[in-house]
């Protein structure tokens, strides 16, 4: 926000803490946060590294003293009010200034404005901040309420205080429990009144977009004057008084892959004396989203309980949601910014991604975070920050959470991504039998998640839909409590191990969860792990682990696709394969399914330290396996194979399959319809077509479509399932490949793949972009490359490299390359993975 009359003076500078030797000041940094002030003096050891992280517990259990002192810029003088800011303060805080508290506060997500203007004196002023252990204060206060079960944090209490939950330890994710100022501290000057925030209701009709404009000021002025200018990039399409602002040609905002991404900027200027006093800028699409849960041809009863559609629809397209489920970007989240999020985001939009949903467990992100998504076209379903638990509701817990909710929605509510408003992640699904009525829990459950989110969302924002809690299970005692609900995490897979085929067994109407886990490609694991203790059931990667059990989980779904690796390289590629097989076998049966299934978002997206996760970023933002199929498995074209039977053992480890029959469908989620040539050719894996057909289709947009349901079992047979394959393409009307997949009888280890080798030749493109064309004389599965010491982008890995054929990849770097470091080309197929 800024003004003619509203200056403001940052207050970054100077800034030492208390270190743990008493009566010595360290220089701090601010925004920042105790653990890497510490780490940067070299007093501890960088805390993602080995085990570090346990010997480092204590650092969340002492109290920590910040301080600064300043003086008050010239140009803030003259002014009638100057007001201390802090964006946010993490969390259990004492502020002092020139000897005096001017603010107790024990809520990370809240942001504080204290006037200061009569505190402030001439010359040097001041400023400290106590924080109290926040480990302490979850052992201390409301020691009445205990969660019945806590699902992530080893202490058990963190639900006791508003802060980051995932920082006291989740299955993800370390336990470092930090204290600091974490987002920027500033002082504003003003004079008169002040906008705080603009709320702002679009009404979309034949004549055009109308803009209503509610200004809120910090004093009440019935008369205030305004000013209002809005623009799409250079061009001022309405200026004036009115807070009524009719955009009669609008360009609409649409998420990627439905259009484009408008933004159109408005500034409110609030007039004192004829000139501005204070402006407020915000960028806005146009656009309309609601959740459309109408009763459709797919609807089903459980339970008694009518389950309709759950699906975006966006300026009234019903979407596929396409994404993932987003944590925090790194494990101290002070101070992220555009730098630390596009990279990520744009790797989300680049695997076609549409939707990303903020989970409850972490931070509300950072403006950057839905500025990219704005225009990036990434829609954003907004979790409130609590997480599997359930939650205490004293009066004073009430009133904190909904300081944080009005600043939350007051923030983010004219963000063109925001699509939908939730309550909290799993409370329901993990808790149920704890939230009957008349139980002690349920009436907290209901006044934080039934009454005051959605309340102050209706007031604040009005427009965005809300639900309670994701996935949307409804209330016991509202509903015989009966799977599936419309929007479902589906864990199965994963945490009750049960087949991959499981997805496919399933109608959810949304799967806004589901995962694999896999590990880190050696290079990243390199940054937390020695080469000898590479091995991930060292004492190290256990800690690296997060979830019990879980290293036992990798290795049980990678056994049932894969032979034993013969290393870590091996071990990695071949757990993130699975990942990504897991995956696909998901997302593609939920697209088939569209438009009964509206969403599928994997979890999860991003990590926040380097660790064995379900993520498809690795921390650092380097592709997995999964990033890579994703960009395929959501893409706009897509053509999906069904096998119906399936391959067993019996009894004495005989192998039965009757995988012969495959249903192939298709589907494209463009904006309008269109027509393909479906081609598809069982092969051996020396070439050899045995059969092949190619079929007109035509696709209706958001519609999976089977189009042939083919019995190929005695051409299978004939080949031998160990060296034959299905493979399939979209081709449109301009001859150009849209989708490609491939499918196999058994398992990728029972395949006869040959260790030919792979035939690579690089030519520059430009400065810093080459291609890279591969070819064999045999089936390669799952070409992984690599380039020792650069993080290219490469615009396909882990392909199926069929022989005779030639794959071309273009290769991306930052900046140009020496021809010689190309030499470093690591090229790792499946045969590779096994001696
Ligand atoms: C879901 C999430 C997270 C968790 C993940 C993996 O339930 O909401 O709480 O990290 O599963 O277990």
């Amino acid at each position: 926000m800024s003004g003619k009359n509203l200056a403001a003076q940052e207050l970054h500078g100077g800034w030492q803490l208390e270190s743990p030797e008493a009566d010595r000041w360290l220089a701090a940094t601010v925004p920042g946060c105790i653990h890497t002030d510490l780490h940067r003096h070299g007093l501890i050891p960088d805390p993602f590294h080995g085990r570090n992280e346990l010997d480092l517990q204590w650092i969340g259990e002492r109290d920590w003293i910040y301080r600064t002192t300043f003086a008050v810029d010239a140009s803030l003088e003259g002014h009638d009010e100057i007001d201390l800011v802090f964006e946010g303060l993490d969390t259990v805080a004492t502020v002092r200034l020139n000897g005096e508290v001017i603010l107790e506060s024990e809520n990370m997500y809240h942001s504080h404005r204290i006037p200061v203007r009569e505190r402030l004196r001439p010359g040097g002023n001041d400023l400290e901040i106590r924080f109290a252990s926040a480990v302490h204060y979850t052992q201390t206060h409301r020691i009445d309420f205990t969660p019945p079960r806590s699902f992530n944090d080893p202490g058990g209490s963190c639900v006791r205080i508003r802060k980051q939950p995932c920082q006291f330890g989740w299955d993800w994710g370390p336990r470092f429990v930090t204290a600091g100022v974490w987002r920027p501290v500033r002082l504003e000057a003003w004079s008169g009144n002040r906008i705080e925030s603009v709320k702002i209701v679009q009404h979309h009709g034949p004549d055009g977009v109308r803009l209503d404009l509610t200004p809120e000021l910090a004093r009440g002025e019935a008369a205030a004057k305004f000013h209002v200018t809005v623009s799409l990039g250079d061009d001022l399409v309405a200026t004036g008084e009115a807070l009524d602002v009719m955009i009669s040609k609008p360009e609409i905002w649409w998420p990627a892959g439905q259009g484009d991404q408008s933004l159109y900027d408005v500034k409110v200027e609030l007039i004192g004396d004829g000139v501005a006093i204070s402006t407020w800028n915000g960028r806005i699409g146009l656009r309309t989203i609601t959740l459309d849960r109408e009763f459709d041809e797919f609807e089903v009863e459980v339970g008694g309980r009518r389950l309709g559609r759950f699906g975006l629809r966006v300026n009234g397209r019903l979407i596929f949601a396409k994404g993932a489920n987003w944590i925090p970007a790194h494990s101290f989240v002070h101070g992220l910014g555009r730098a630390d999020y596009e990279p990520l985001l744009r790797s989300a939009v680049d695997a076609n991604m549409n939707t990303l949903r903020v989970w409850g467990g972490g931070i509300y992100e950072y403006e950057s975070f839905y500025d990219l998504c704005d225009e990036l076209g990434l829609l954003v379903w907004q979790d409130f920050m609590f997480a599997c638990d359930l939650y205490p509701s004293d009066q004073a817990f009430l009133d904190s959470v909904r300081t944080e909710a009005e600043q939350t929605v007051r923030r983010l509510r004219h963000r063109a991504s925001l699509a939908l408003w939730c309550g909290n992640n799993e409370a329901v699904m993990l808790n149920a039998e704890h939230l009957q009525p008349g139980g002690a829990f349920y009436d907290g459950y209901v006044a934080i998640f039934h009454r005051l989110l959605p309340g102050v969302v209706e007031e604040l924002d009005g427009a965005t839909p809300f639900v309670p809690s994701s996935p949307d299970r409804p209330l016991p005692g509202e509903s015989e409590h009966v799977p599936p609900s419309q929007d479902e995490h589906d864990w199965h897979v994963w945490h009750e191990r049960f087949p991959v085929e499981h997805y496919e067994t399933t109608r959810h109407r949304f799967a806004s969860e589901f995962g694999m886990q896999s590990y880190s490609s050696p290079e990243i694991a390199a940054t937390f792990c020695p080469e000898e203790e590479l091995n991930i059931f060292s004492p190290i990667f256990e800690n690296h682990q997060k979830n019990v059990g879980g290293n036992q989980v990798i290795f049980d779904y990678v056994s049932r696709l894969f032979r034993f690796p013969k290393d870590y390289r091996s071990v990695a590629y071949l757990s993130q394969l699975n990942q990504a097989f897991c995956m696909q076998t998901a997302v593609e049966h939920w697209r088939r399914i569209s438009p009964l299934c509206l969403g599928a978002l994997y979890w999860q997206l991003n990590d926040c330290w380097p660790v064995a996760s379900w993520s498809s970023l690795e921390f650092g933002g380097k592709w997995k396996a999964l990033h890579h199929y994703a960009r395929r498995f959501f893409a706009p074209e897509l053509v999906s194979f069904r096998h119906l039977g399936r391959e067993n053992r019996i009894t004495g480890n005989y192998v039965r399959s009757d995988t012969g029959v495959v249903k192939i469908h298709a589907l494209q989620d463009g904006p309008a319809p269109q027509s393909f040539v479906l081609r598809w050719r069982l092969l051996h894996l020396d070439g050899s077509v045995t059969e092949e057909r190619s079929i007109s289709v035509d696709l209706e947009p958001q519609r999976g479509v089977l189009v042939e349901s083919v019995d190929l079992t005695s051409a299978v047979e004939r080949v031998g399932r160990d060296r034959v394959f299905l493979r399939a393409e979209l081709i449109a009307a301009d001859g150009s490949e849209r989708a490609r997949n491939f499918t196999f009888f058994t398992a990728p280890r029972n395949l006869s793949l040959s260790r030919q080798p792979i035939r690579t030749v690089w030519a520059r493109v430009a400065e810093s972009e080459w291609t890279l064309t591969l070819a064999s004389d045999a089936f390669h599965y799952a070409v992984n490359l690599e380039l020792e010491g650069l993080t290219p982008w490469w615009s396909d890995n882990f392909f199926h490299l069929p022989a005779g054929e030639t794959v071309v990849v273009t290769v991306r770097f930052s900046a140009a390359v020496d021809e010689n470091l190309l030499g470093a080309l690591r090229v790792f197929s499946l045969v590779d993975s096994y001696a």
